[in-house]
């Protein structure tokens, strides 16, 4: 991001996951014309009943096709895809899965985090804040049997909200980091707790959640991929329990299989949560 100023301005999150997404190879899909053709046919229908119904007026139209060229123009189609339409396209993904629950991505993964080991702290700033927080684990196949080496890819908000590499005057892996598992496919990682995430209100997508009276919030979540040679990507987000928006999601993507249940570290400081990964084969 080119931003210098140290307030991070929210409407810069949304347009800093334009450029990184477009950076992305292989947003190519091989789908054949006439299934494009029934898709798109279908979408536009779709629109035609909405407006019909409703009797959608012409300066609804024109406040829509300014709303519409705004978002492009503020980098937020990122984010408004995968806050309103994302959470559909995972459940069809993954329908099909035995093994653990997944969830969306949403529009701050960065590939590449530095490598930790097995066990070790993300990296963090000196003085970062938020309760401290040791997340462990197991990762298995359906069997049962433990996948040493699965990598565990964690990424999160700090205390404040804030994803680094999206907002301004964090350090470039603050909070992001690539676990390996041991021998016995376990890992530990340890961290701090995000906080609840407020999604940019001074952007487009604030603006149409402000119009519809809606509110901006996600619970505080903490972002994985988990994956192993033959088996297939477990893309998820973990939660906790209490979240006053566990059950009220912007983004439609809290699952209860996804809360965890973190406990009192045994030293007193902070919090300790055990959570098993099992990954269905490719
Ligand atoms: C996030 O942190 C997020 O996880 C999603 C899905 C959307 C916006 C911000
Ligand atoms: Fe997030």
């Amino acid at each position: 991001m080119t931003t210098t100023e140290f307030d991070a301005k929210a409407a810069d999150s949304g347009a800093g996951a334009t450029a990184a997404f477009l950076k992305k190879q292989g947003a190519v899909a091989d789908t054949p014309p006439e299934r494009v053709s029934q898709l798109a046919t279908e979408v536009i229908t779709a629109v035609h009943d909405v407006i019909r119904r409703h009797g959608v007026t012409y300066a609804e139209y024109d406040a829509v096709k300014s709303w519409l060229i705004n978002v492009g123009q503020d980098g937020e189609w990122p984010l408004f895809l995968d806050v309103w339409i994302e959470h559909v396209v995972e459940e069809v993904a993954n329908a099909h899965h035995q093994g653990n629950k997944g969830t969306i991505e949403g529009p701050y993964y960065v590939p590449d985090a530095p490598v930790i080991g097995a066990r070790g702290p993300l990296p963090m700033r000196e003085d970062e804040s938020g309760t401290p927080l040791v997340f462990s684990g197991q990762v298995r196949d359906l069997d049962g049997n433990a996948l040493p080496g699965a990598k565990v890819e964690i990424w999160h908000a700090d205390a404040n909200g804030f994803y680094s590499q999206y907002a301004p005057g964090l350090p470039e892996w603050n909070l992001r980091g690539t676990f390996l598992a041991d021998d016995d496919g376990r890992f530990e990682i340890t961290t701090v707790r995000p906080a609840p995430y407020q999604i940019p209100t001074d952007g487009s997508c604030g603006k149409l959640i402000s119009a519809a009276g809606w509110h901006a919030w996600r619970p505080a979540h903490l972002h994985l991929k988990v994956s192993a040679p033959g088996k297939d990507l477990l893309t998820a987000q973990l939660y906790f329990p209490g979240d006053a928006h566990n059950d009220d999601d912007i983004a439609s993507a809290v699952k209860p299989e996804l809360v965890l249940d973190p406990r009192p570290a045994a030293d007193g400081n902070g919090e300790t949560v055990v959570y098993d990964f099992v990954l269905d084969p490719e």
